[in-house]
């Protein structure tokens, strides 16, 4: 009886050491030239905050933001610089997004670009980026143009996010 269970164990262990080894196998292979140039950064939404609140990026490398939207209700993410936050403005006056240009991927998000003529000076801001519904997630994937280096606030404009700790800093050297 014994050595009858030894047989079938030892019949079972065959394939999944195998399975194993193939799996080590796969994990050691290097990645190609291009995939390991991607530089990958994810940012979690939630209420009422970015998760980090700090994304530092270079000129000339592609990057992959993944943006993913944790809480229980609906989150923008914008960015850009001069940043008109009132009540009933928000946007800025130069659009990170439109610089960057991505390719945008996911599921439950919708692209978005609205535009905003401050009653303060007459210019008008823009928001570009997305809407995210929850569970919602995207990923941005562009190459960071020499003309984006600065330091950007990413924010969620819709009506007292931003107030309530939906902003953070994008570093572009
Ligand atoms: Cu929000």
């Amino acid at each position: 009886m014994n050595a009858r269970k030894d047989v079938i164990c030892s019949r079972i262990r065959i394939p999944v050491f195998l399975a194993g080894a193939l799996t080590v196998v796969g994990l050691c292979v290097p990645p190609s030239a291009s995939a390991a140039a991607v530089h990958k950064v994810s940012v979690v939404m939630k209420e009422f905050s970015f998760t980090p609140a700090k994304i530092e990026l270079k000129a000339g490398e592609t990057v992959e933001l993944t943006l993913r939207n944790a809480g229980e209700v609906a989150h923008d993410w914008m960015a850009g610089e001069g940043l008109v936050n009132t009540s009933d403005e928000k946007g800025f006056r130069k659009d990170l997004v439109a610089l960057l240009k991505p390719e945008e991927r996911g599921r439950k998000f919708t692209p978005e670009r609205v535009g905003v003529p401050s009653k303060a000076d007459g210019i008008t801001r823009v928001s570009t980026g997305a809407e995210l519904e929850p569970g919602g997630e995207v990923t941005l994937r562009f190459t960071v143009p020499a003309d984006a280096k600065g330091t950007w606030i990413m924010a969620c404009v819709l009506t007292g996010h931003y107030e309530s700790g939906m902003k953070g800093s994008i570093v572009i050297r």
